[in-house]
């Protein structure tokens, strides 16, 4: 390729030192990196031991950012924060690429050199994934950075050709490098998106599409007619699975084939054991309908869902395992190492408390924890609904699930709280008879009235839906006479024993937000 052409040239090297213009150096090297990237992501999406490099530096910087950072990124992103460190990452990727372009254009070993410990460092994050075979993750770190150094090379000799004809023939050559650069350009592309095709997703959505959910011995029953209110702009009483909110460490969603899968009961029980997805799904299955909230719902927040949920009560596997004196608390692992830890007389006593396998009638989407999860009421989610499932562990109370060390408190019973969803986004509406409306939810106590002020106004109670179960979210409403200018509504909930929720408000951290929600509707004649 363009080799009989550069001999009548002096050295590519001595061109490249002297004439490779640096913008071209940088936009070369930023494609021998692109390039090189591509290559170990088409690897990393068609061998399972090898990990996509990208997405382990992605995972070591969210393992290494300290807690209150991690939080804040939570806070200020939500359900973004993924996409934002994935383009932090292409970002700097794009810029160590560019510096070794224009390191190279001086010496051409430099570049060459920095080019190999920058894919070490890659491949050093790669190796801590959990099954990544070390001899293959460092041969595809090494064939990445062979095809990187190789691009650059190729890159920067035409460029160096381009510069030194600029004079006698300047569009050949430049014509030359330019194809050369889209060429680098589509293999990036092709083989970046390549690997993403390869990584699994299509797999496991396959494996889960092959699956029947077994008829449940204890079904949730109907829902009653008005337990929906379906008031335009209201959240509905079930969140759709795609709509679900989000919220893990995840980088790569894990992608477990339930043939493969197992889940091992054990620590502090008299008869440890492991049950397959089989037995799991033959085992009598009860379905509940149960709000889940993240501890990071800031008052008014999205970061809460209601689903029905179907599975095997824990207090089942609990009783065949047969627990312990002292063991007072129940952790749950992740394939992927995350833990998270609640009493274990929360998992005895709530009988709805479960491993679920099932959301909303479908088994449960790779997002959300397939093939199996714990979703548990009346328990915020980073101390209890532990996804993609792999051991449940009886321990005792010195044991630290994930967010704790992180500023979090060490239990998380989610605080009664309300939303309103209605005049919803923009907060503005034309005057006239108007809803306002939203949801509460207090699980494991449910909800049994909300109020509702208008500016300076009397607390007006709101209808409330039919009551499903009190684990579940309530729509609630009130008819409103909208007068045109600005107003300020509040809502306040309280909970089934009577007690209101506090107007006290509290950041999201370290036990959740609380406050009433309070919000601003400008009304137009
Ligand atoms: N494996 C794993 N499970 C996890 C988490 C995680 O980071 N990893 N996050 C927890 C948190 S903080 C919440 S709020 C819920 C969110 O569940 P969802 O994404 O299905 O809504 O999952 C919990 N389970
Ligand atoms: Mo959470």
């Amino acid at each position: 390729m363009g080799e009989p052409r550069l001999v009548e040239r002096p050295q590519a090297d001595d061109a490249a030192r002297r004439r490779a213009p640096a913008g071209a150096a940088a936009l070369s090297g930023l494609l021998a990196a692109a390039a090189g990237i591509g290559v170990v992501e088409l690897a990393a999406g068609a061998l399972d031991a090898v990990p996509s490099l990208v997405l382990s530096v992605g995972d070591a910087v969210i393992d290494s950012v300290p807690g209150w950072l991690e939080r804040a990124a939570i806070a200020a992103l939500g359900t973004n924060d993924k996409p934002v460190l994935l383009a932090s990452i292409a970002l700097v990727a794009a810029l160590l690429g560019a510096g070794t372009g224009l390191l190279a254009r001086r010496r051409f070993v430099l570049g060459a050199a920095a080019f190999v410990l920058i894919t070490a460092l890659g491949v050093a994050a790669g190796l801590a994934a959990p099954d990544a075979s070390a001899v293959l993750t460092v041969l595809a770190g090494a064939v990445g950075a062979a095809v990187g150094v190789g691009v650059l090379r190729v890159l920067l000799a035409a460029a160096a050709a381009d510069a030194a004809a600029s004079d006698d023939r300047p569009t050949t050559d430049r014509r030359h490098f330019l194809l050369l650069a889209a060429g680098a350009a589509t293999v990036a592309v092709a083989s970046g998106v390549g690997g993403w095709l390869l990584s699994g997703r299509e797999r496991v959505d396959q494996l889960r599409a092959a699956i029947r959910l077994p008829v449940p011995v204890r079904p949730a029953g109907p829902v009653p007619a008005g337990a929906d209110l379906e008031i335009p702009g209201l959240t509905p009483l079930f969140v759709p699975n795609e709509e679900f909110y989000r919220i893990d460490t995840a980088l790569r969603v894990p992608t477990v084939d339930p043939a493969e899968w197992q889940l091992e009961i054990r620590g502090m029980v008299d008869n440890p054991f492991t049950i397959t997805y089989d037995e799991l799904m033959s085992m009598p299955h009860i379905e509940a309908d149960i709000t889940l909230s993240c501890v990071s719902n800031e008052v008014g927040g999205t970061l809460v869902g209601n689903a029905r949920w179907q599975g095997v009560p824990l207090f089942r596997l609990l009783e065949r395992a047969g627990v312990q004196q002292g063991a007072t608390q129940l952790v749950g692992r992740s394939v992927d190492g995350f833990t998270a830890g609640f009493p274990t007389v929360t998992a005895l006593d709530v009988t709805e408390a479960m491993v679920a396998v099932g959301m909303n009638g479908e088994p449960l989407p790779a997002e959300h924890g397939f093939p199996a999860r714990l979703v548990v009421p009346g328990l915020y989610g980073y101390v209890s609904a532990t996804k993609w499932l792999s051991a449940i562990e009886l321990t005792d109370w010195d044991v630290d699930g994930y967010w704790i060390p992180r500023g979090w408190a060490k239990e998380g019973p989610i605080k009664t709280s309300t939303r309103i969803d209605v005049p919803g986004p923009g907060r503005t509406v034309t005057a006239g008879e108007r809803p306002i409306a939203g949801v509460a939810w207090a699980p494991t106590r449910g909800i049994e009235r909300v109020e509702v002020r208008i500016d300076d106004g009397p607390w007006q109670e709101a209808e409330l839906a039919e009551r499903l179960d009190v684990d579940c979210w309530r729509q609630w409403y009130l008819p409103w006479e909208a007068t045109p200018g600005v107003h300020v509504i509040a809502a306040r909930a309280t909970d089934g024993l009577g007690e209101l929720q506090t107007d006290e408000r509290t950041p999201v951290a370290p036990d959740g937000a609380s406050g009433y929600p309070v919000i601003e509707v400008v009304v137009e004649e």
